[in-house]
């Protein structure tokens, strides 16, 4: 077996073999990595002379997991489950010593070890099911005997980590190591050996118990949290089977429920966004001599909603933030609902008490624009119209320190224009946060003609402080996730009045992966708002607009598309809304027929999908990864299906050409005659995957 030396080097102390695992940046368990370590195990556990072996990473990280590149290509050995073989089969102690990440296979592998021991920020997890998996080298059956059934259902079918202190708690790991981690395994080793301490093997452990009312209470909640998803169900069987079933029937049902999983689609579309994620942080022009400007203090124009929102962020990030509205009302208004946004995660658990006054601490409310002439960064949130922003720039571009930045939060308007009301647009740039801004991950980062580059890698870097993910986009109308979800509220008004209901739309949608249909969506938002904007700019929206007029602006008037109860978010169907459509189809002359799912399906998505391959032509999306990141974080796009883009891929070019040529007959609408782009890669029989 041909290992690669330098992946897997063999430090001897004593008779102690450490063998450091070295294949950067995350020591992902590549073949070429298998076969290196298990060359080096092979050779240690032979070795007379050598009484223990300890597992190490040689850089900042133990085992990331599986190499999921490697994913849908023919398997190798040795595999994982060969490497734990050989250590299950060691008359040796083999400890895992864990440093940085513990992730999938690696904690398998850690697992199938005798003895674990990890540094004090060691992350320990299972995350596979965020891959469309579930763990596929016996953690399923190993990882409810170190710490039960319940908190290995939680990992598992979770997929979040745990740290090391849990870890010790739980009894996955056996000691935690403070300060450097080696030394203290070394030590580990030397007195586990002159204590002959038994070989602790984990498949050797007692079966865990449970009652199938846990495993059914389990499932109950993902049918309410993960509905349509296959992997955490996967996931909660093979737990299941390791309370049921022997050690190795177990395995062996864990491995069926792996190759299922492993060649879904919901497993590609979502190692597909694995990568689409990280290569949305990443633009082709900004060098690594581009460096981010430190972002010590901010200011943020406008309490309202948005404004309340991303200062939070900043407090969030330990960043001292003042809030700037002209109107004491508002600005008082503005810094109660920030508090109370604190005060109710803090009832709900999700924040310390003591930190919401810490958080408080950090914000301040101010009346005059002069009051951002200290900050690093000024961020405006004021009302969406062109004109006042360009007012607010003008001031801000005299007010603020020549080497601050200027971000815009504006979700349409035209940066540019925004940027040529001052005399630097070179430090202009927009920064669109999603409502709610303080839970919303994402963050379009909007480049401007003028924008400097290290303006915007500091919006980049900035966001990712604020634990958001950034996606760098053009300037355009609504830029690229609101340019694509007009062309889906085009087709819902066009549903509606050719037969279909709010309820069946959103049923459509819902079942498709959407945590909310558009129809819940806007009563929750307020129909009013987008009535007032399109009234400004001369747009109609037949039934929209219809059942604005009858007062019906949503949940806050109890009515929208659907009826409220009081005290109620419950959407209820409302025959009054059907008689309002039906009238409307009438006096317009549109014929009413039923229409199904698939079809309601097909309108809505792939108007966007066309509307996607303009924006990649037109650059204003880099990558038609950067797309389906930007739905996914911004619109709730199901991870599990990838994003607008992918899901084309996944149906066909040539088949999303063909529906939208129908769909451009039927409704006599050229804009959905495919996008030249689309139109040619699918004459060329390729995918958006491969549009570079
Ligand atoms: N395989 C291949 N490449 C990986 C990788 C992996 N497992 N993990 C990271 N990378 C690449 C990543 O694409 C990026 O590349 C670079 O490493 C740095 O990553 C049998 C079936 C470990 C917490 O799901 O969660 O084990 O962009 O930017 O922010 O049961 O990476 O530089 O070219 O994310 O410091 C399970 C996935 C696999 C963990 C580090 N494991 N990785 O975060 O860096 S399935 C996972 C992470 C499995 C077994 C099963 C994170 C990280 P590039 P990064 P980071």
């Amino acid at each position: 077996m041909t290992s690669s030396p330098s992946l897997v080097t063999t430090e001897r102390d004593g008779a102690i073999a450490m063998l450091a695992l070295d294949n950067p940046p995350v020591n992902a368990m590549s073949h070429a990595l298998r076969s290196a370590l298990k060359g080096a195990l092979d050779a240690a556990l032979a070795d007379p002379a050598i009484s223990a072996v300890i597992l190490i990473g040689a850089g900042r990280t133990f085992i990331a997991g599986a190499d999921i590149t490697e994913f849908g290509k023919p398997r190798a050995e040795p595999l994982t489950p060969t490497l734990i073989a050989t250590i299950e089969a060691a008359t040796k102690p083999v400890i895992a010593a864990i440093q940085g990440v513990a992730f999938g296979g690696g904690l398998e592998l850690a697992m199938g070890c005798h003895y674990r021991i990890a540094s004090a920020d060691a992350r320990l997890g299972q995350p596979e099911v965020k891959l469309g998996l579930l763990p596929g080298a016996g953690g399923t059956q190993r990882l409810p005997r170190l710490i039960g059934v319940q908190a290995a259902l939680e990992m598992i079918a979770g997929g979040d980590p745990i740290g090391a202190k849990e870890a010790l708690e739980r009894g996955l790991v056996d000691e935690i190591a403070s300060g450097d981690l080696r030394p203290v395994a070394l030590a580990m080793a030397q007195r586990l050996v002159r204590d002959k301490a038994p070989l602790a093997r984990v498949r050797d452990m007692p079966t865990p118990t449970a009652d199938a009312a846990t495993f059914g209470a389990f499932r109950d909640g993902l049918a309410r949290r993960r509905r349509g998803v296959t992997a955490p169900l996967r996931c909660v069987e093979a737990v299941e089977a390791a309370a049921t079933l022997p050690f190795d029937a177990g395995l062996a049902r864990e491995r069926d429920f792996f190759i299922e999983l492993v060649n879904s689609d919901q497993a590609k579309a979502q190692r597909y966004f694995f990568f689409a994620e990280r290569e949305a942080g990443k633009i082709p022009d900004l060098g690594a001599d581009v460096n981010a400007l430190p972002i010590k203090s901010a200011a943020v124009i406008g309490a309202g909603t948005m404004g309340g929102g991303i200062a939070m962020c900043f407090a969030n990030a330990g960043i001292p933030v003042t809030i700037i509205d002209t109107g004491a009302e508002a600005l008082e208004r503005g810094l109660a609902t920030v508090r109370r946004n604190y005060e109710s995660s803090a009832s709900r658990g999700g924040l310390a008490a003591a930190d919401v006054d810490k958080r408080m601490a950090l914000i301040s409310g101010k009346l005059a624009l002069e009051d951002a002439r200290g900050a690093d960064i000024v961020i405006e949130a004021v009302f969406e119209e062109l004109g006042l922003k360009q007012e607010v720039f003008r001031a801000l571009d005299r007010i603020a320190r020549p080497d601050a930045i200027l971000a815009t939060n504006t979700s349409y308007q035209d940066v540019n224009a925004i940027a040529a009301a001052t005399a630097h647009p070179s430090r202009v740039l927009g920064m669109h946060f999603f409502s709610p801004a303080n839970v919303m991950r994402l963050v379009e980062v909007v480049r401007g003609a003028a924008t400097a580059k290290p303006v915007l890698a500091t919006a980049m870097a900035l966001s990712r402080s604020l634990r958001k993910v950034p996606v760098a986009v053009g300037v355009c109308y609504g830029f690229v996730g609101n340019r694509m979800l007009s062309q889906r509220a085009r087709a819902v008004e066009r549903l509606l009045l050719e037969g279909a209901l709010p309820q069946q739309i959103d049923a459509a949608m819902v079942a498709f992966g959407f945590p909310m249909g558009p129809f819940a969506a806007s009563d929750l938002a307020g129909l009013d708002v987008g009535w007032r904007a399109r009234k400004g700019r001369g747009a109609t929206s037949p039934v929209a607009d219809a059942l604005c007029e009858a007062g019906r602006f949503g949940q806050k008037t109890g009515a929208g598309y659907y009826h409220y109860e009081a005290g109620s978010r419950a959407p209820l169907a409302d025959p009054e809304v059907e008689r309002i459509i039906v009238g409307l189809s009438r006096r317009m002359g549109v014929a009413r027929r039923a229409i199904e799912a698939p079809e309601i399906v097909d309108r809505l998505l792939l108007p966007m999908v066309n509307e996607g391959a303009r924006i990649l032509e037109e650059g204003i999306a880099l990558r038609p990864g950067d797309i389906d990141v930007i739905w996914v974080y911004g619109y709730g796009w199901p991870v599990h299906r990838g994003g607008p883009m992918f899901h084309a891929d996944l149906i066909g070019l040539a088949t999303v050409a063909e529906r939208l040529a129908g769909q451009s007959r039927r409704l006599a609408d050229a804009t959905l005659a495919p996008a030249p782009l689309l139109a040619r890669l699918a004459a060329e029989g390729r995918g958006f995957s491969e549009h570079t």
